[in-house]
């Protein structure tokens, strides 16, 4: 395979076999019609650049129904309140700001009656019209080279650049970076928040290897990256978002803006789990079959100690898990969503039926296992009930367990 951002030859250590888009939640009379890739990853030593081998298209990944509202969590929202208000230490009262991903809104609607010119760059047409509605700026075009074109205002004068959980799903990270380069005022910075591969490593936590996810970063990997542009990073701040993120800061190489005390700390800690180095691959590809193995037995033997069992929340992580351990319906009946565009459809690849939350109760299940386990929390707060009728949760990373 060859590294996407180097173009050099690298060796993919594992595949996970064959995966459907991940977010492709499709009707029973498209299952014959279903698209698959077969999902290898590898690693480029050079610059710590964790990677896909193959992905779809990302037109077939985002369109007109792609079916993830950022706000479908309460955390979520709360988390992008907070971050905003973090973020304006680097503002100005006129200053330009634009929004990679920008989803519905959630992000950049806390700048909403500010003198902040902020702009979102969404490609999937629903959540966008949603972002609009809530009074955001939003340009339903993938961020590219040829889309921040008409910016001629924005070009070297942008104090923010932003985004969550969207920098991995770009392929062309070359020409990203490129972007940022040009847009990027004096004094300005890219702080971005991304799964990371320090806590994915940890927690064998694979399920955030997918279509969407071409890329898996740590900060090593980030400073190499900024390093070939012009620009360096400052700063890598952990989060608690989705079973483990790094928010990170960039700015240009000739910036007066200090490097943070603690990123010495986060790249140390790096290398001592060797993400620095192919070392780590070999081990992470062992725990992912172990974690496999166990996750399928135990689900096999509750089967055959005839318990009800469904999963909670059809995530677009789930399908690397379900493809990839052979979970279908004859192990999970159901799985119960909030989402409009899901309810009624089926999970890809493996087809389990996926209905509506409020069902979740009413049907009783013994065992659901918790595909949203980032949202444990919020979760575990809503559906106290089910406990307390007898029912149980399980969660699989970085163990299995059932609460
Ligand atoms: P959640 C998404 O991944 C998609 P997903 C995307 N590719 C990405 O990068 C990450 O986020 C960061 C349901 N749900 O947030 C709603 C409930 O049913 O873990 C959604 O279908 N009940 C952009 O999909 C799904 O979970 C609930 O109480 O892995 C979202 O899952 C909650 C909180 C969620 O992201």
């Amino acid at each position: 395979m060859k590294c996407k951002f180097s173009g050099s030859k690298i060796r993919p250590f594992m595949t996970f076999g064959k995966m459907p888009i991940a977010n492709g939640f499709l009707r029973k009379k498209d299952f014959n019609k279903e698209f698959f890739y077969e999902m290898k990853v590898g690693f480029n030593t050079k610059f710590s650049l964790f990677q896909l081998d193959d992905h779809p298209n990302p037109k077939k990944m985002f369109h007109n129904n792609y079916p993830f509202y950022t706000s479908s969590s309460k955390f979520m929202i709360e988390h992008f309140r907070k971050y905003a208000i973090w973020s304006k230490k680097f503002l100005r009262s006129n200053s330009k700001i634009i929004e990679l991903g920008s989803n519905d809104g959630t992000f950049l609607k806390n700048f909403n009656n500010s003198s902040i010119n902020a702009i979102g760059f969404e490609p999937s047409k629903n959540v966008s019209d949603v972002a609009i509605k809530r009074g955001v700026k939003s340009i339903n075009q993938f961020f590219s080279i040829n889309s921040i074109e008409n910016l001629k205002n924005h070009k070297a004068n942008t104090d923010l650049i932003c985004g969550a959980n969207v920098v991995c799903h770009i392929p062309e990270i070359k020409n990203l970076f490129y972007c940022i380069h040009k847009l990027l005022s004096k004094e300005g910075v890219f702080v971005f928040e991304e799964p990371y591969l320090g806590s994915v490593f940890k927690k064998t936590s694979y399920d955030q290897i997918y279509d969407e996810h071409i890329y898996l970063f740590s900060a090593i990997a980030i400073q190499k990256i900024s390093s070939e542009f012009d620009l360096k990073l400052i700063a890598a701040i952990p989060q608690q978002t989705h079973g483990g993120s790094m928010r990170y800061v960039v700015c240009r190489k000739k910036s007066k803006r200090k490097i943070s005390k603690n990123l010495t700390k986060i790249i140390d800690s790096e290398k001592k789990i060797n993400l620095d180095n192919e070392k780590f691959c070999e081990e992470f590809k062992l725990n992912c079959e172990i974690s496999k193995r166990r996750l399928r037995n135990k689900l096999i033997s509750l089967k055959n100690n005839n318990k009800k069992i469904c999963g909670y929340a059809a995530t677009s992580k789930s399908t690397t898990i379900l493809n990839y351990c052979n979970i279908n319906k004859d192990l999970i009946d159901y799985i119960t969503d909030t989402t409009p565009e899901k309810i009624g459809r089926y999970t890809p690849g493996s087809h389990i039926p996926i209905i509506d939350y409020k069902l979740f109760m009413k049907k009783k299940p013994d065992i659901a296992v918790l595909f949203a386990w980032n949202h444990r929390k919020e979760i575990f707060k809503k559906e106290k009930k089910f406990k307390l009728g007898g029912g149980k949760w399980l969660t699989f990373f970085p163990n299995i367990k059932t609460w």
